[in-house]
């Protein structure tokens, strides 16, 4: 059973190394700029924004000295600070809403949820797989390798961050708004035969069957973690992406599928990923993503 937790933390997490477009970092700025608290409060939740979390960069010489895994140290020392944040936010029974940053900040989130659930679900909204790791990834970008360290694949400095793993179970994972896949992801993906809504199905199926199936199939769980990278989206809506994906998830799409998880009342922690404002054209990026996140947690159309 899926305990709801009402009161919220923002988390801001200013980290641009695990991909090679710099601007990420400032995500977490844009995002509160669009005014992410008040719009919350609105709702008359209790919310609390801690701040962001201190990312510090070690030299790129040294820290690209590991076969294909880009700034692998500063990638970790953030994931570590940020997973024992959101476990000290969930102690204080409070729902952790993370702000990125670029997707690779996934790896800390889920190192500091997943230790409360014993049968976590997960959302992966994203124009990606991000189930490479160093012997499969095409750029070496942390980001591309998330889901996959989160599954317990990838090097052991990130697989065991909070000292256990797996941090999901492959069966319990969702990814939603797939488009772009590496080669090495689509092996892994029937390997551990992880459920996949790739564009063609959210054209074929439509949304609203595609949320149902995914709410049903995570109905076992005693929380669910939605992990949601804008460039899921159409890039129409979201030029500030780093790495923009024709042929996307609409609006209206994202709208109905965080107003069906709202309905629901199956997500206990949230992160937002990879706003670029850098890339983006008058925040609108980081519009969306609070407008979605309004959606997510209940606003009310009337
Ligand atoms: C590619 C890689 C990726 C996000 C791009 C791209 C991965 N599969 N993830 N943008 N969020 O380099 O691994
Ligand atoms: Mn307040
Ligand atoms: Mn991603
Ligand atoms: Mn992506």
């Amino acid at each position: 059973e899926i305990k709801m937790l009402k009161d919220i933390s923002i988390i801001g997490v200013p980290l641009d190394l695990g991909q090679t477009r710099r601007g990420v970092d400032m995500g977490p700025s844009a995002i509160r700029y669009a005014q992410l608290h008040e719009r919350i409060e609105r709702m008359s939740y209790q919310v609390e924004d801690l701040g962001d979390i201190l990312v510090e960069r070690t030299p790129v010489k040294e820290d690209n000295s590991e076969h294909n895994l880009k700034n692998l140290k500063s990638v970790k020392d953030t994931c570590e600070k940020l997973a024992a944040e959101v476990d000290e936010v969930i102690k204080r029974n409070r729902m952790p809403l993370v702000l990125g940053g670029d997707h690779s900040i996934a790896i800390g989130t889920l190192a500091g949820v997943s230790k409360h659930y014993n049968n976590l679900g997960l959302i992966w909204f994203d124009a990606h797989g991000d189930l490479n790791t160093a012997e499969t990834s095409p750029s070496g970008n942390i980001h591309g390798m998330s889901l996959a360290v989160s599954l317990g694949h990838g090097h052991d400095l990130l697989t065991k961050i909070g000292g256990y793993f797996p941090k999901v179970k492959p069966e319990n994972v969702i990814i939603i708004g797939a488009r772009d896949l590496d080669e090495g992801e689509r092996a892994i993906i029937k390997e551990l035969g992880i459920k996949v809504y790739t564009m063609h199905e959210i054209d074929k199926l439509g949304m609203t069957k595609v949320m149902e199936e995914s709410i049903d199939h995570l109905k076992g769980c005693d929380g669910v973690h939605l992990s949601l990278d804008l460039d899921g989206l159409d890039p129409i809506h979201v030029p500030g992406v780093g790495t923009p994906v024709p042929g996307g998830i609409t609006y209206r799409e994202g709208h109905l599928a965080m107003e069906m998880l709202s309905d629901a009342d199956i997500i206990t922690s949230i992160e937002f990923v990879e706003v670029n404002p850098i890339l983006d054209e008058r925040n609108r990026t980081a519009i969306v993503a609070v407008a979605l996140i309004g959606s997510l947690l209940g606003e009310k159309l009337l």
